[in-house]
């Protein structure tokens, strides 16, 4: 499969790392479904589809709508956040993604976003609240200033970036639903539109929609964003339009990508990747050098660009003045 795909020059160091991941997960659901060669076979087709799609250029040449929002980007930025790496280049961070729902090959993402409307988009504060809220992305965007923060991330497949997001701090977006006392976690949900989002119609082996989970404490420290954009304008779809949340100090997978629903619960919540592959993606997945992947290294990372840069992995992704307390209590 991996083969037949034409990668730009900056994807050449990518790691065996994803692809083992890739691997090992239709293993075990082959397994966990007892589905078995013919199963594989099937898998190795729909790749071909996604492939012969991702080449149609759909949403390469698909302009973009005018926004209602071009006045409130680029937003403020809040000096206060400093992220002491360069900053990586537009063009990488939003054509290598992590976005399931449209393919698993990072590096098509972009190209399979083209049928993906994000507005109107709804969404629903909701649970362990006093005032239930649902509005749209649009409204939030008038109700909350946005500002500008230039925060690392991490992924757990040990590639990193430094981007300017734009965003709310997501205790502010809670506080518009007053969470009760009871509220001891946060849920997110993404979105399911199979007619949308190729690899939801094609990969029914995942629990889909996408579902991430948060302790209150991390959902309402101060580094914990609603994000609406990206580099000075609205996000786009490849990032997780029109709204997503980022965690700086955890792997990136925690920060789940368009969602539809905030939920204050009292327990614990399951989350997408802990409940497909536990013993490698657990709950609270903060950036550790130090804790290694079942499969691979987490001392260092790999920064997206050309050249791509490895560094040394810190521990927290280097927010630890931010949040150590949290967990060393
Ligand atoms: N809904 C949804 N959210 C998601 C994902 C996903 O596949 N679906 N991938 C996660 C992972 S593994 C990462 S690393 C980041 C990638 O965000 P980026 O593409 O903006 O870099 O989104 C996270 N949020
Ligand atoms: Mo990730």
């Amino acid at each position: 499969m991996a083969n037949i795909i034409i990668r730009p020059g900056w994807y050449r160091s990518e790691r065996e790392a994803t692809s083992e991941r890739l691997y090992h997960n239709r293993r075990q659901f082959i397994k966990t479904l007892g589905i078995g060669a013919i199963g594989m076979g099937l898998i190795g087709c729909t790749s071909k589809n996604g492939q012969a799609q991702a080449n149609n250029g759909l949403a390469n040449d698909t302009p973009e709508e005018e926004s209602p929002n071009a006045d409130l980007y680029p937003a403020k930025r809040n000096e206060a956040y400093r992220a002491d790496r360069e900053m990586t280049e537009e063009e990488y961070a939003t054509t290598f993604n992590n976005f399931y729902e449209f393919t698993e090959q990072q590096n098509q993402v972009y190209k399979e976003v083209g049928k993906f409307e994000t507005r109107p988009w709804e969404f629903e504060i909701t649970g362990l609240v006093n005032k239930p809220q649902k509005l749209t992305v649009d409204e939030l965007v008038r109700k909350l200033p946005l500002e500008e923060r230039v925060y690392r991330f991490r992924c757990v497949e040990a590639w990193a970036m430094t981007v300017p997001w734009t965003g709310i701090p997501l205790k502010k977006i809670l506080e518009l639903a007053e969470p009760t006392s009871l509220a001891k976690y946060v849920r997110f949900v993404s979105f399911y539109r199979p007619t949308q989002a190729p690899n939801q119609k094609r990969a029914t082996w995942y629990n889909w929609p996408y579902y991430e989970g948060l302790t209150i404490e991390e959902a309402t420290n101060e580094l914990t964003m609603g994000v609406t954009g990206l580099y000075g304008k609205e996000l786009p779809k490849q990032n997780g339009a029109p709204l997503r949340v980022i965690v700086p100090w955890k792997y990136g997978y925690k920060g789940a990508k368009s969602i539809v629903k905030i939920e204050l619960v009292d327990n614990q919540p399951k989350t997408f990747w802990n409940d497909l592959s536990p013993e490698e993606y657990g709950f609270i997945s903060n950036v550790d050098p130090e804790v290694p992947h079942p499969r691979w290294s987490q001392a260092t990372e790999r920064l997206l660009g050309d050249p791509e840069i490895r560094v040394d992995t810190r521990k927290y992704n280097g927010y630890g003045e931010y949040v150590a307390s949290l967990y060393e209590a």
